[in-house]
């Protein structure tokens, strides 16, 4: 299996999220790439490349233009704006129920309008990072559209939280999504399966309307977990995508057992759309223990996930996505993809 990877997520390092009414120390660290990396490295999985460069047309094909643009510029407008002194731009009022935002050119208008959390800041390399992690995507699937069975996409910042217009949960591009519409276009009947603690957002509401690409997402119960909005059982798919986005919420403390049975529920929902090719949005904050998480995942829990999506027996696109326990990141990773490749 080759992995995508580029040096180039280094530039988006910042050193604060906002939670608990404080600023604390964030949790996607450049760490967390370079931890995965090592472990890819450390097995044997594959070679490591670089991504391709692919414009902006297949990110467009996802996402909203003024949004894109808005990204691009947010940091220079930021600085023009408060200087370089506050090196973290974050938003701090969005519109609300009852208003009607109208104009959004200035900058806090526009985070508060494409933000819709205070653990995403914006810094000087954001753009340049998010950019190369939809790159990466697109050259995994690039590699799976050719005949590879599988690859991995290493990317950082992660994407599953953005949607069409919306940044948030570390994501500003929805790379697995950039992803998923390549291999659309090019005629392919794709299901994506999101196996990260937190439900897939950005995701489920790109395709929510669409019949030809199956979401499907298995997360922490977001009636107690982050993004809190989204991700219910009730969210089934709207107009011509009814049916066509199936969530699994479940239990803070979830262990194997149960994780294994909705993994089989999942699977199986896969299996009956008849998909011919896989995007596995994978974050292992499902471990025990991660500081982001709820799920007590473990060990040779993540050898059985890989295996078990290995059975669907489909050319599979993996993206990283969540997973913040920084002494188990880099194992829990190569596990899944180890027992994947293994199978
Ligand atoms: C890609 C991804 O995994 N994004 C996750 C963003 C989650 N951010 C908020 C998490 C809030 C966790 N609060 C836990 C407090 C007790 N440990
Ligand atoms: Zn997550």
């Amino acid at each position: 299996m080759k992995t995508v990877y580029s040096p180039l997520h280094l530039a988006h390092a910042h050193a604060h999220e906002f939670e608990g009414g404080q600023l604390i120390p964030a949790k996607d660290v450049p760490a967390r790439a370079e931890l995965v990396l090592n472990a890819v490295r450390g097995r044997g999985l594959g070679p490591v490349v670089e991504p391709l460069h692919f414009g902006m047309e297949p990110i467009l094909r996802v996402h909203a233009a003024e949004f894109v643009h808005m990204l691009e510029q947010a940091w220079p407008r930021w600085v023009a704006k408060y200087g370089y002194g506050v090196r973290e731009a974050f938003p701090s009022a969005w519109p609300a129920r009852g208003m009607t935002p109208k104009h959004i050119e200035d900058i806090e208008a526009q985070l508060g309008y494409y933000g819709f959390d205070t653990a995403t800041p914006i810094v000087a390399g954001t753009w340049t990072a998010a950019r190369q992690a939809a790159d990466a995507a697109l050259t995994a699937a690039q590699f799976v559209l050719r005949g590879e069975r599988s690859a991995f996409a290493l990317c950082r910042p992660p994407g599953h939280h953005a949607a069409a217009e919306l940044y948030g949960g570390y994501c500003f591009l929805n790379n697995a999504a950039i992803a998923a519409q390549s291999m659309a276009d090019r005629g392919h009947r794709v299901a994506i399966l999101d196996v990260d603690m937190h439900h897939g957002n950005g995701t489920q509401a790109i395709f929510y309307g669409r019949a030809d690409v199956l979401t499907v997402s298995i997360h922490g119960d977001p009636a107690a977990f982050y993004p809190h909005f989204s991700g219910f059982a009730d969210e089934t798919g709207a107009g011509a995508g009814e049916g066509f986005n199936f969530n699994l919420p479940l239990p803070g403390g979830t262990l194997w057992p149960v994780y294994g049975e909705a993994l089989a529920v999942a699977i199986e929902r896969v299996r009956a759309f008849a998909p011919d090719m896989l995007v596995v949005p994978l974050g292992v904050d499902t471990y025990a223990g991660d500081p982001a998480g709820g799920f007590r995942l473990e060990g040779s829990d993540f050898t059985r996930l890989g295996a078990m999506l290995a059975r669907l027996d489909l050319p599979t696109l993996f993206t990283m996505e969540g997973g913040y326990r920084l002494d188990t990141l880099g194992a829990a990773v190569g596990d899944v993809l180890a027992a994947f490749e293994g199978a």
